[in-house]
């Protein structure tokens, strides 16, 4: 049987858009956020990350402005690896990756807030699945540019392998992800697509976002 809370998860993560000053193109990240919330997004992720990212003061701050929009738009804000941000800023949750913060060490110290945990290995989501994980995100599905220490490309058949190794949680695939091929990782049962550049590097961030939505509605 599915529970209440794992319906409401899959309900977030049809259009997950993940975003950091870095991956705007110097445009401002408040309004970036701002069109992919009219365009439909249904789930933010705070991810500031890359050579000229922002730190200490200068992040909180970027972090609160596109918080308060999630907020008044009713967009959960979810906070990748920082803690203590996520704690800071009260976040809906927070997304871990298998290099980062150990996920029962997070779930402990962030209980009954959403928590995403990166796999790759039927290992690594069943540890995660033990740690109180309430999503899984699996790529790179197609080849990205936006994360400098991706695995190998994994295709859209990792997620259905997962699937038929019993992993029934929310799936969300991540990686390369486009309009054009959105629909495809939805058929290989993710409930979702996670996506930075193809949403955040547009030039019309709200017509993507609503590209996104329409091929994974499908
Ligand atoms: N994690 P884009 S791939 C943040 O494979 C991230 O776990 C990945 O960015 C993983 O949509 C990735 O621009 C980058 O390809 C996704």
């Amino acid at each position: 049987m599915v529970d209440k809370r794992t319906e409401q998860i899959k309900e977030l993560l049809p259009v997950y858009f993940i975003m950091g000053s870095t991956n705007c193109n110097g445009r401002d990240p408040v309004r970036v956020l701002e069109e992919a919330i009219a365009g439909g997004i249904t789930l933010f992720q705070f991810r500031e990350k890359g050579e000229s990212a922002l730190t200490g003061k200068e992040k909180v701050r970027l972090a609160e402005r596109l918080k308060k929009i999630c907020q008044e738009n009713h967009i959960p804000f979810i906070v990748n690896d920082d803690l203590d941000l996520a704690i800071e800023l009260d976040a809906h949750g927070i997304h871990v990756g298998q290099d980062d913060l150990e996920a029962d060490i997070v779930r402990e110290k962030f209980s009954n807030k959403i928590l995403g945990v990166s796999a790759h290995t039927i290992e690594e989501a069943e540890q995660a699945i033990k740690d109180g994980a309430d999503y899984l995100g699996l790529g790179p599905i197609y080849p990205t540019n936006s994360k400098d220490d991706a695995r190998e490309v994994a295709g859209t058949g990792i997620i259905e392998c997962f699937r038929n190794h019993g992993i029934t949680i929310p799936i969300v695939g991540i990686g390369g992800i486009t309009p054009a091929n959105a629909e495809e990782v939805i058929q290989a049962s993710a409930d979702g697509v996670a996506v930075i550049s193809a949403i955040a590097s547009s030039s019309d961030v709200k017509e993507t976002a609503k590209s996104f939505l329409r091929a994974t509605s499908k």
